[in-house]
């Protein structure tokens, strides 16, 4: 008699449990945009990939796209040979980054949205005082006094050209978010995704093999023009690692109703309202949901609510019938 109930509420509630992910999901249209991806298998002449032009060390394998091997004192690059006029982007990287070093290695590797591609420089193997955003992906902590985070960290910049890239102090200075992120040395694959969305910088990876995003910083107010280049680069130095880049997937987003489609926007210059106070840890902040989103999960809680009080006026009758046949 118990176990009837029990069937019925937990049909209702794993069913509700169905109904959720698919709610959250239902209004997400994105498209894969084959000129700025680079995927397995990867197709083209010997050295040459379609959409990717190369720098430096870099090599292709069928496997793996290798910016720098492990090995001192190597600097390489890949550069999408198409500007991006999309306004809203998800760029999803597949990277592994691993070595022989234990405790030593290094430097890093940066992914850009840059107006100059091809440059080779010092900042990971490219240039400095660029046009645009970087993503930091710094293996080696170059003085443990600038900053009070661990290493391996990720960080954004947005430059308009004026600023420079300090490695003495990682580049803390001129950040405007950031996360320490252990993506070094692992059997599995490791992602990282980069949301420009609304203005919006989110930056989250899947470094655990889990097939799940995690938030790293998501900055608002953040402008940049279309038109510029998508690319990676990678450095070593004293010390070294593979840095090699598995595959890119850039994902189109839809427009939002408040985004006017014809608006122009590759004369915005870089720039990014709010900067993090160096030397200062920035609290976690909770992703704001959508009005959407909100409403949808109200709604799933109203019902979880709803099912747990139904259940629990059942079970109780349940009980005092049984208490009644008992009495009589
Ligand atoms: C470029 O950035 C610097 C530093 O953030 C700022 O002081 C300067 O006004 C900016 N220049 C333009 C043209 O926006
Ligand atoms: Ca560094």
């Amino acid at each position: 008699m118990f176990s009837e109930n029990y069937d019925c509420c937990t049909k209702i509630f794993l069913l509700s449990l169905f109904i959720a992910p698919i709610l959250a999901e239902w209004n997400t249209q994105d498209y894969i945009r084959r000129e700025h991806s680079l995927t397995k298998p990867y197709q083209g002449s010997g050295m040459a990939l379609p959409y990717w032009d190369f720098l430096g060390s870099t090599i292709v394998t069928s496997n793996y796209v290798r910016i720098t091997p492990d090995l001192q004192s190597k600097s390489g690059a890949i550069w999408n040979t198409h500007p991006c006029q999309t306004r809203n982007w998800d760029l999803q990287i597949q990277f592994k980054v691993h070595g022989k070093g234990k405790d030593l290695f290094g430097d890093g590797f940066v992914i850009w949205y840059v107006k100059d591609r091809m440059q080779p420089g010092p900042v990971f193997g490219s240039k400095d005082y660029f046009s645009g955003l970087a993503i930091v992906l710094d293996t080696y902590s170059n003085h443990n006094g600038a900053h009070n985070h661990q290493h391996p960290y990720i960080s954004a910049m947005i430059n308009n050209g004026s600023l420079h890239y300090d490695h003495d102090r990682d580049g803390t200075h001129t950040q405007l978010a950031g996360c320490e992120a252990k993506f070094r040395n692992y059997n599995h694959d490791t992602y990282i995704s980069i949301i420009y969305k609304d203005d919006t910088l989110i930056v989250s990876t899947d470094l655990e093999g889990k097939n799940a995003w995690k938030e790293c910083f998501k900055v608002e107010n953040v402008l940049l023009p279309t038109g510029y280049y998508f690319g990676a680069s990678a450095t070593t130095g004293d010390l070294s690692d593979n840095h090699d880049i598995v595959a890119i997937k850039m994902y189109e987003l839809d427009l939002l109703e408040s985004q006017n489609k014809d608006e122009d926007r590759s004369k915005i210059i870089p720039s990014a309202v709010t900067f993090e106070a160096p030397r200062e840890r920035i609290e976690d902040t909770k992703p704001a949901m959508s009005g959407v989103k909100t409403f949808l999960w109200m709604m799933f809680v109203a019902i979880i609510l709803i099912v747990v009080v139904v259940c629990g006026i059942m079970w109780y009758q349940k009980r005092q019938e049984n208490a009644r046949k008992r009495l009589y």
